[in-house]
């Protein structure tokens, strides 16, 4: 692959000069933003992932804020999960979905107070859709993208790391719940979550000039216990069955395909966009689903196009995200598949563009 051009459409972030000296090896594009894939290897971050701590420049997960009396009207507008018994200080995965029940993101929803709440989005152009529904029905909401950037602190080190830097009480922030710190005489909300399953936080940086103090003061801390910058690794997060939004779902999926059914309250999130078209895809089941796949062979190439799952000839869905796992010795992957052949331990054969391989379906993952 060619190298990617700098531009001004092409968003650095408050941590680019940190992601640079770290060496960084290789980016992608994220809601117009660098987001960075490889430091030294995918293989070798992700050992480092499973082994130490490492910090992420996570700055691509915009935040799209709502201010105002209907901030909480809104919000459960947005998405079929119920947000009745949420209270502020607490994170919640929420999908979002259209008129037809078409997933538009999967956020990860903050409520900051019962008049003021972030989504953490993924990579879609989630604000246009939001500003439209908040002017459409004249709602007293301001709705904007404010300058918060989210660094994640993610390895089994985290707990330490963060202790360094932010005190003890850190270690009592509960499973996405957060709490409010103080970094140079600011404070900022520290949750704990992010997109691994190896535990850790993130934190939203207001504003861009503590950018560089933060890192540094993590990279400084986190010298007993190995850190390194890192980044979202594709190989974890397809063993731990993090969906990738663009990849492994499209606006063309409901939640219940993508296995998002258990954070959709149909019948109780009132007032929700979607809801009639959930109702009719949950009362007949969705016919095909995300699944856990393991493609036989040596390690597949990358996954830069849906790859035909097929049986007998037939198709029967399609791989979207793969990598060979170092751990599980085998290519991990994320596929949808249609309902005849989504049971547990069922052959099928999946199309790379230049061979065809022998792979297993799995109702679980591999995290
Ligand atoms: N953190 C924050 N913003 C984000 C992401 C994040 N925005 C973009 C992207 N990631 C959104 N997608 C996801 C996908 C999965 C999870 C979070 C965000 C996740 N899921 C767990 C699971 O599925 O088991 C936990 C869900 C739960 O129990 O509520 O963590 O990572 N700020």
């Amino acid at each position: 692959m060619a190298l990617i051009s700098p531009s001004r459409r092409l968003r650095r972030t408050p941590f680019s000069d940190g992601v640079e000296a770290a060496g960084v090896k290789g980016y992608t594009v994220y809601n117009r933003m660098l987001l960075p894939t490889v430091f030294r290897s995918v293989e070798e971050d992700y050992h480092h992932l499973k082994n130490a701590v490492q910090i992420w420049d996570v700055s691509c997960e915009r935040q799209v804020e709502l201010r105002g009396p209907d901030a909480g009207k809104l919000m459960q507008m947005l998405t079929p999960r119920d947000l009745r018994g949420m209270l502020p200080g607490q994170c919640f995965y929420v999908p979002i979905v259209d008129e037809t029940g078409g997933m538009l993101n999967d956020p990860v929803a903050v409520k900051l107070s019962e008049d003021r709440w972030w989504i953490s989005i993924a990579d879609s152009d989630l604000l246009f859709w939001v500003k439209g529904i908040a002017n459409g029905w004249r709602l007293d909401v301001l709705v904007d993208e404010p300058d918060v950037s989210p660094l994640a602190v993610q390895g089994p080190h985290a707990d330490d790391l963060m202790a360094a830097v932010f005190g003890d009480a850190i270690r009592d922030v509960r499973f996405f719940r957060f709490g409010m710190f103080d970094f140079q005489g600011r404070e900022f909300a520290i949750a704990r979550s992010g997109y691994s399953r190896q535990g850790g936080f993130e934190i939203y940086l207001e504003g861009s000039d503590l950018g560089m103090p933060l890192w540094n003061a993590l990279m400084e801390a986190g010298k007993k216990w190995d850190v390194h910058a890192g980044c979202p690794n594709l190989i974890e997060r397809i063993e731990g069955g993090l969906l990738s939004y663009g990849n492994d779902m499209t606006d063309d999926n409901t939640p219940h395909e993508c296995g998002l059914g258990k954070f959709c309250n149909t019948h109780t999130a009132i007032g929700c966009i979607g809801r009639d078209a959930l109702l009719r895809v949950a009362k007949e089941g969705p016919v095909q689903q995300i699944r856990a796949i393991a493609i036989d062979g040596d390690a597949v190439p990358g996954c830069d196009r849906a790859w035909p799952i097929l049986a007998d000839g037939v198709a029967v869905g399609q791989v979207t995200s793969a990598a060979w796992s170092p751990d599980f010795n085998t290519n991990v992957a994320i596929g949808m598949v249609r309902m005849t052949h989504w049971n547990e331990g069922t052959k099928l054969d999946v199309a790379l563009p230049e061979e065809t391989r022998t792979a297993t379906v799995h109702e679980k993952f591999w995290l």
